[in-house]
């Protein structure tokens, strides 16, 4: 029996605190109650020029743009570059389309909902996000940064037009159109927009040497490397007087679970590590294992027969 684990990400113990907190950590999860998997989107703090050679640069480059932030570090993810490229004259790399790079092509699958790294909506699915505008602005680092939508900082190059493909017509050009001698325009979208801006407003010099951020996307979190709808957290309450919590999640008959926490996604540590299935259902209480954090996170792991 392959084992199975999902994460629930949640910050529900400190909600209050949260709101009254101006410098407010990421939360990296859902703030709207969906408990599924998920794709997470930010824009880089770093900045890079637009002629680097193929598309796998940029997706490098957004990578290692999170590693540098602690807690997307700890997801493990992948991510990728919103970034088309194309061939053009013969000196341009193999051509590739955002929606294709981030694997939310909306004619390939329907995809999962994606969101801020503060836990707000962007998009319900693949075709949600390529339909021309997004339900809440990207912003970039972890979220909290109170960036103006026109400021030279929230710019990113994306080379891509809001359905996703490589941006070929107007004004700018896909990532990489340039021979890195000649002055070519990127297509660049505008941090904290929700419009077409959101992916592609205007346009920026491939090699000036301030470069321009990235925005990226993540794989799927939540629930493994794809979706399993027969496994999941299907509710979470908690008593703050008592400090009693109780995880509710669809389980198997003849299989154990264990329940983990962590406040920095390391699940490092146990709640238990063999609860009996109750069937169809299985639920836990216990004690707050994390009193007065700020946040908590669990993660359930299902250990076979
Ligand atoms: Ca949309």
């Amino acid at each position: 029996m392959k084992k199975r684990h999902m994460t629930l990400l949640t910050a529900f113990a400190a909600a209050a605190a949260f709101a009254s907190t101006a410098q407010a950590a990421p939360i990296v999860a859902p703030t709207d109650g969906y408990m599924g998997p998920y794709r997470l989107a930010f824009q880089t703090n770093g900045s890079t020029l637009a002629t680097l050679a193929q598309m796998s640069d940029y997706n490098t480059f957004v990578t290692t743009e999170a590693g540098l932030i602690t807690e997307l570090a700890a997801l493990g993810t992948t991510w990728t570059a919103i970034g088309s490229t194309k061939t053009q004259g013969g000196i341009n790399p193999t051509p590739v389309d955002a929606r294709d790079n981030t694997n939310t092509n909306p004619t390939v699958e329907t995809g999962v909902p994606i969101y801020t790294t503060t836990g707000l909506r962007i998009a319900d699915d693949n075709a949600d996000l390529w339909d021309g505008s997004i339900q809440n602005p990207i912003f970039y680092g972890d979220g909290t940064d109170p960036l103006l939508a026109h400021q030279f900082a929230a710019r990113a190059f994306t080379g891509t037009a809001s359905d996703g493909t490589a941006y070929t017509v107007g004004d700018g050009d896909s990532l990489s159109s340039g021979d890195g001698t000649n002055q070519v325009n990127i297509r660049m979208a505008r941090g904290g927009n929700t419009d077409g801006c959101w992916v592609g407003c205007a346009s920026f010099s491939d090699y000036d040497p301030r470069g321009l951020k990235m925005l990226a996307i993540s794989g799927v979190i939540g629930s493994g490397t794809t979706a399993d709808p027969d496994f999941a957290i299907t509710s979470i309450s908690y008593d703050q007087a008592s400090e009693q919590i109780t995880l509710t999640w669809t389980s198997s008959p003849n299989r154990t679970y264990a329940v983990f926490f962590s406040e920095d996604l390391n699940f490092g540590a146990d709640v238990a590590d063999s609860v009996v299935s109750a069937g169809d259902t299985t639920s836990l209480t216990f004690s707050n294992p994390a009193p007065g954090a700020r946040q908590v996170f669990f993660r359930i792991s299902e250990n076979g027969p």
